[in-house]
């Protein structure tokens, strides 16, 4: 998918929420807050977790609530208070003029001050929640490629003016080589006035992975804070991330990613009790947590809530602990996955996701890329899933290949690189399998190995496949005879321990020979229906048929034909409906 945000239907037509659900907020409704309830420190999200911050007493100090959030310096301007902004519809031509800039209503943005006030969107009680006094301090680390003018500085600005000042180590502007010449000199200029901001510039296009990693090699601070050059941090935003990292330096914890319109630049509230997941082939997205969750451990809408996958471009995280875990793969280019390798890796090596409700940033979510990719944007980032799958999702790898991607496994299509130093990183670290991955951090995904397994029955002999003495013929089925149970896998094999089914194209015969993810001629399409269905060799010449042959037991390649019922064939479960 290109971004985020794009909406999509799951296997049983539910909706998943890959649009983030949102509300517009006034101001209004926000002015009168009502007095919070006496409030406990924040409380973890899962009490299946060992608690390894249980040395620490909570915390003593307020979040501070700087005044900049609800006292703009000019109230009269648009989209002050993160209102939404409806220009005359004689500002089209602007609007569409300009909207490739960033892929976003940049005309608009340049016009709302750089330095506006946004609603709180914080539960009530975070504004009296705790924090210590001796929490780490951040580098925030924002890395551009020819980012909007407006919306760079508003992100710079909403850090500035809503982190408390001993927190802020600094902020690193990482320039990926941006062509545009605002962002050269003048860029520099206007940054001059902070002692806090630092300019760095990579003299080649590096991808936002690498550019990061420059930004990180450099940093003073305790703490990493990664952002998005098209953000505004809510009142608030950063000690709540601080304090998860002081209470325990494994946690990785994220705001909540709010919207800004695209279109009218408001600001809007998301959803409560939004997680990051994904589905194959390693597409993120925004789900509800499981409401059994919400209630076994009794979370509250200010509760951290646990994270399967991070969306990639909003965290904090103890900057010696992100070395520790190798930080991103550096062989990762320009955009995508890295959110889902350091997912895995923290997950799978000891840490935690978490998403803070109480700290809030807004970022401008859009439908395309605003900047080229020097290669090809979707085989980019599916070479950097890839990489992500051959390192981390161990058998599981198949899921991902076998959801679109064969392409992938022909080396002369795409070179993935080497992963040496990955696999030895994960061998090092001693990380877990994906397999607990799934069972401990998300358990209500699903994720069979096979698409179907068990007998393989034919429809016109009435017999089923058995492998005898290394080949394939038929026999009376029998559950209890293994050799007679195979599986259907992602890779579309129909297999036995380590051996597949093979066609032998010019003798039209059948041969088992050892799996092989990388050749297309050992995939079998198959419809999982109530019926019994063709196995059809789409990917050998001709496109040919798995065929009983009536007479002799024999199994054989032939043309298809869909009327012929030895054409038929139906395994005893189908897993994947
Ligand atoms: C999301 C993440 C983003 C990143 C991406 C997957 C959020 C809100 N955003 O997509 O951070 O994890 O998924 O990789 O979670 N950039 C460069 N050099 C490049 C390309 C991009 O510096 O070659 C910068 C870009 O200017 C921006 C940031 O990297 O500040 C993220 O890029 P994006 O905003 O296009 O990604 P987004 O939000 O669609
Ligand atoms: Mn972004």
């Amino acid at each position: 998918t290109t971004t985020h945000q794009r909406p999509s239907k799951n296997e049983n037509g539910k909706d998943e929420i890959f649009q983030r659900e949102v509300n517009q907020v006034r101001m209004t409704e926000r002015t009168n807050l009502k007095a919070p309830k006496e409030s406990s420190n924040i409380r973890v999200g899962d009490d299946s977790r060992r608690n390894s911050s249980a040395a620490r007493k909570p915390g003593v100090h307020k979040v501070l609530s700087l005044d900049m959030t609800q006292a703009p310096r000019d109230p009269r301007a648009i989209g002050q208070f993160g209102q939404p902004v409806d220009l005359p519809r004689s500002h089209d031509a602007d609007v569409r003029k300009r909207w490739d800039e960033g892929q976003f209503n940049v005309y608009l943005s340049d016009q709302i001050p750089v330095d506006r006030a946004i609603p709180d969107t914080r539960p009530e009680t975070c504004s009296k929640s705790l924090v210590h006094d001796d929490l780490p301090s951040a580098s925030v680390i924002f890395c551009f490629v020819d980012e909007v003018w407006s919306t760079l500085l508003r992100s710079v600005h909403s850090v500035l003016n809503r982190s408390p000042p001993h927190l802020l180590k600094e902020i690193i502007l990482v320039d990926d080589f941006s062509t545009r010449d605002y962002l050269k000199e003048p860029l520099d200029q206007y940054m001059s006035q902070f002692p806090k901001v630092r300019i760095i510039r990579l003299k080649e296009r590096q991808g936002l992975i690498r550019a990061r990693l420059a930004g990180a090699a450099v940093a003073k601070g305790d703490v990493l804070t990664f952002l998005d050059s098209h953000v505004e941090c809510n009142v608030g935003w950063l000690e709540p991330l601080l304090e998860r990292i002081y209470l325990d330096r494994k946690k990785v914890p994220c705001p909540v990613i709010e919207v800004i319109s695209d279109k009218d630049m408001s600001y809007m509230l998301v959803d409560n009790f939004q997680r990051g997941i994904f589905k194959w082939p390693l597409v993120f997205g925004w789900s509800s947590v499981p409401d059994d969750v919400i209630k076994k451990n009794n979370l509250t809408v200010s509760d951290p809530i646990r994270c399967p996958v991070m969306a990639g471009g909003l965290f904090s995280i103890d900057k010696n602990y992100f070395y520790e875990l190798g930080s991103y793969d550096p062989g990762l280019d320009v955009w995508g996955g890295e959110n889902m390798e350091i997912s895995f890796k923290i997950w799978m090596c000891g840490g935690e996701i978490e998403i803070i409700p109480c700290s809030r940033v807004g970022h401008i979510f859009r439908g395309q890329n605003p900047y080229k990719f020097p290669k090809d944007r979707q085989k980019t980032v599916e070479r950097n899933l890839a990489r992500v799958a051959e390192v981390w999702l161990d058998e599981y790898k198949d899921l991902f290949y076998g959801h679109g991607y064969h392409h992938l496994l022909d080396k002369k299509v795409i070179d993935i690189g080497n992963l040496t130093e990955q696999i030895e990183l994960r061998k090092r670290l001693q990380c877990k399998s994906f397999k607990w991955y799934l069972e401990n951090v998300y358990p209500d995904m699903d994720a069979p190995l096979v698409k179907a397994e068990g007998l393989v029955f034919n429809r016109g002999l009435r017999k089923c496949l058995t492998l005898q003495k290394g080949s394939l013929s038929f026999d009376i089925c029998d559950l209890n005879k293994q050799n007679q149970h195979f599986n259907y896998t992602w890779m579309r094999h129909i297999q036995q321990q380590g051996l597949c089914v093979a066609p032998q194209v010019r003798k039209n015969g059948i041969v088992m020979t050892s799996c092989d993810n990388t050749k297309p001629e050992l995939r079998w399409f198959h419809k999982n229906s109530n019926s019994a269905e063709n196995l059809i060799a789409e990917l050998v010449p001709n496109r040919m048929c798995l065929e009983a042959e009536p007479r002799g037991d024999l199994v054989r390649l032939g043309p298809c034909e869909p009327s012929s019922i030895f054409q038929k064939w139906q395994f005893t479960h189908y897993i994947v409906k």
